[in-house]
């Protein structure tokens, strides 16, 4: 009787796997995704433009609200395209994640933040996995993309799962598959960046494989989850300790009287062996930043230190205290001590031409200064408003208040600011992004 029980169970989970393998190849599977924001709304819109039935899970209302009103919050995902599908019926949000029993597949694309003590806060993947735990079912293809440190997934997400007493491989699959987004980049966007993508089990990444190909233009499998975690937080420690070290670089030139974007323009011409990085204000953003302390934090726990990380966050963190020196000292020179002058900051995203103020070094900047007493003032295209990190500054036009500034300061370098009538407009302005490239003037001072 209990052969034949475990028989049958067999048996219906083989059917489930194949099944769950028919309906992703047929595209008639059930797609999930869990986390509405600038990674999982693109990649909702491309599984419905691939023909599947779409369901987008958020905690925000106001997200899932405007995604059913057709109303992208995505910069790289337009109106018309969101409204045709969800009309059309192929694709809907809904904050009742009930949905994931009647699933075939589901992306968890949630936040993973550092907590104040730089180490990981993974309360929103195990609040998601605690979701898909409350409704697992044979044939069900589970897959996280929130950048993580390598084992989450085997050590977080599978025990949740396994609670159900469905087997991994094959029952349910699993996989990890890191989101490479960049928002706003005009040239690689959701379908056409490669997908890399590993399972717990070989069943596992031949599934993710399999779902990623039906709409996106390259996979690329890998043989784990653990693998495919790393992948990603090479990729961006790679980029953080390069930047630290065109920063450290800056520094040394700073001090040997030495321009620094000269140093880089030329040695970027060796047409092998080299990759550009460049000094600036500091490090911003959501991924750079943050990524490599996932790597960094994990790897203690394994016994290693990860002094790459560590030097280069050091060398990163103390950028905006490097430029707020650097603006007193040109104050100094013309004898005006920074307290009680009238700095301008131009620019405050956390990079050119987006409006996202994450860690952006604008605002350890503005802090800095208003500590030595300065009197603070900003514009920015993107950004009316700063309410973040005990600052409330609205943005002000440019070229008055540059006028009546006795510093201004180029921190973000957005594309549509007139920049010679901004050095003409100007007493004296510092430029940390190298924007100014080619006009001389005294006036200008440079990173
Ligand atoms: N930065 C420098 N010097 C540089 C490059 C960047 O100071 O040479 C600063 C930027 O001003 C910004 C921070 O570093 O404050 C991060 O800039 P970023 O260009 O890396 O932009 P992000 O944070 O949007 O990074 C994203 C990442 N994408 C993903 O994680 C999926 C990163 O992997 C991409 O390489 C990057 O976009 C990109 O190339 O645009």
């Amino acid at each position: 009787m209990a052969t034949e029980i475990v028989n049958n169970k067999r048996c219906e989970t083989i059917v489930a796997a194949e099944r769950l393998k028919d309906r992703i190849a047929k595209r008639t599977a059930k797609v999930g995704v869990l986390g509405l924001g600038y990674v999982g709304l693109p990649l909702a819109v491309e599984f419905a433009k691939a023909g599947f039935d779409v369901t987008g899970m958020d905690v925000q209302t106001d997200k899932v609200d405007r995604f059913n009103a057709g109303q992208s919050y995505v910069k790289d995902v337009n109106d018309e395209v969101l409204a045709s599908l969800v009309k059309a019926g192929k694709l809907r949000a809904t904050t009742d994640f009930s949905v994931i029993e009647e699933l075939d597949t589901i992306d968890i694309c949630v936040p993973t933040p550092l907590r104040k003590t730089k180490d990981p806060d993974m309360s929103y993947v195990v609040s998601a996995t605690e979701q898909i735990a409350q409704h697992m079912h044979p044939g069900f293809l589970v897959m996280l993309e929130s950048t993580t440190y390598p084992g989450t997934t085997d050590e977080l997400v599978l025990p949740k799962l396994r609670e159900s007493g469905l087997q991994v491989g094959r029952d349910f699959f699993l996989c990890f598959s890191p989101e490479r987004v960049d928002p706003g980049n005009p040239k690689f966007h959701t379908a056409n960046i490669p997908k890399v993508v590993g399972g717990m089990t070989p069943a596992c990444t031949e599934l993710g494989a399999l779902f990623y190909g039906q709409a996106l233009e390259k996979v690329v499998p890998v043989s784990s989850t653990r693998v495919a975690e790393m992948v990603k937080l090479l990729e961006n420690t790679f980029r953080m300790i390069n930047i630290g070290l065109a920063n450290e670089m800056a520094l040394m030139c700073s001090r040997m009287g030495i321009d620094v974007w000269e140093v880089i323009d030329a040695a970027a011409t060796k047409p092998f062996g080299f990759m550009p990085f460049y000094p600036g204000p500091g490090l911003g953003g959501h991924c750079i930043p943050i990524d490599p302390f996932y790597l960094s934090w994990k790897s203690r726990e394994a016994g290693i230190e990860a002094r790459f990380i560590e030097l280069a966050g050091y060398i990163n963190g103390q950028m905006p205290e490097h430029v707020v020196e650097r603006i007193q000292d040109a104050l100094n020179d013309a004898t005006k001590p920074l307290r009680g002058s009238r700095v301008h900051i131009v620019g405050v995203a956390y990079k050119r031409d987006i409006s996202d103020v994450r860690e952006s070094p604008a605002l350890d900047i503005i802090h800095l200064l208003l500590r030595r007493g300065a009197i603070v003032t900003y514009s920015d295209p993107y950004v009316p408003k700063i309410a973040r990190e005990g600052l409330e500054l609205y943005a002000e036009e440019l070229l008055p208040a540059a006028e009546q500034a006795d510093c201004v300061v180029i921190v973000t370098d957005h594309s549509s600011i007139d920049y010679t009538a901004l050095v003409e407009r100007s007493q004296l302005v510092f430029d940390a992004r190298n924007v100014l490239k080619g006009m001389e003037s005294p006036k200008i001072i440079k990173l």
